[in-house]
């Protein structure tokens, strides 16, 4: 099915009420396709999603069984739905500020204990429904509505994070190659165990307007500027990844250290 067939089958709506250039959308189309190219259904899987707009991708859009949970709380609903019925396919969806800030307790411990679900964390690098306040994730010295001189503190590294308290599979991919998140999907989908994907997301709206790349085009434009596959990064020297961020999939720390520069190694 094509993406506007797909959309119609899956979506409450055809329209959603995202900013224009919203990187979510993507990651809509790019779920949807992934789905489809595994003769899936949306309602395959059991989805849990908390609160932002990275969260309304299922709690508004999807038209799938769906717990939608207090702000942090989408993945301990997982887990439990995981526990109550290990049949169950169990999908999280939700923004960095939902999995890694109040969430980020959940996460690390879902990860320790190996649960099998596949969590997708849409990264939009701050928090989008409520404003634009500096979040987890907001890169070093952008600018969000509460640092509004620069983001003082270093941000986590999600891959890293996830495979440094013992994670056996992690991603990422930004939005600017939907071809290769959409594959990145698939291999998540398939896979048993704990599963974590960085979804790199544009947010025109609150990110971009405060940080000199406020359209959607300017934030593809710069993803592809600073996000470079694991394929290309191999043939690199450390140096010359700085300011480069690799995305693909990550089995171990030790995979993923290969593709750190000297500064953030
Ligand atoms: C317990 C609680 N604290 C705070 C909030 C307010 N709140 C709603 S969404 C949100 C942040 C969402 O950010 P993120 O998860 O990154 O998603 P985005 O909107 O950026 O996609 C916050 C702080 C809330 N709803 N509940
Ligand atoms: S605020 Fe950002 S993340 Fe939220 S809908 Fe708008 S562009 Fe998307």
């Amino acid at each position: 099915m094509n993406t506007s067939q797909l959309r119609k089958l899956y979506l409450r709506e055809e329209r959603t009420t995202f900013c224009p250039g919203c990187g979510y959308e993507i990651f809509i189309n790019s779920f949807l396709k992934a789905i489809d190219e595994l003769g899936k259904r949306l309602d395959d899987y059991t989805f849990t999603a908390g609160i932002g707009c990275s969260a309304w991708v299922v709690n508004n859009y999807f038209r799938a069984d769906n717990f939608h949970t207090a702000h942090g709380r989408a993945v301990p609903a997982a887990v439990g739905l995981k526990l109550a019925n290990h049949d169950l396919d169990v999908v999280t969806i939700g923004g960095d500020g939902d999995l890694t800030s109040i969430g980020g307790n959940h996460l690390i411990h879902a990860i320790r204990r190996s649960t099998p679900i596949a969590v997708f964390c849409l990264n939009n690098y701050l928090y989008g429904m409520t404003g634009g306040q500096v979040g987890p994730t907001t890169p070093q010295d952008s600018r969000t509505s509460t640092t509004i001189e620069g983001n003082p503190e270093r941000p986590f590294d999600l891959v890293n994070l996830v495979l440094s308290v013992g994670g056996k599979y992690a991603s990422r991919y930004p939005t600017v190659y939907p071809h290769l998140l959409t594959k990145g999907i698939k291999g998540m989908l398939l896979c048993e165990g704990f599963r974590f994907m960085e979804v790199i997301s544009q947010c025109p709206r609150q990110y971009g307007v405060r940080n000199e790349v406020p359209t959607a085009s300017s934030m593809l434009a710069w993803q592809k500027e600073h996000y470079l596959s694991k394929e290309k990064a191999r043939n690199l020297r450390s140096a010359e990844l700085e300011d480069k961020t690799v995305f693909g999939d990550f089995r171990s720390i030790k995979e993923y250290s290969c593709f750190l520069s000297e500064e953030g190694a």
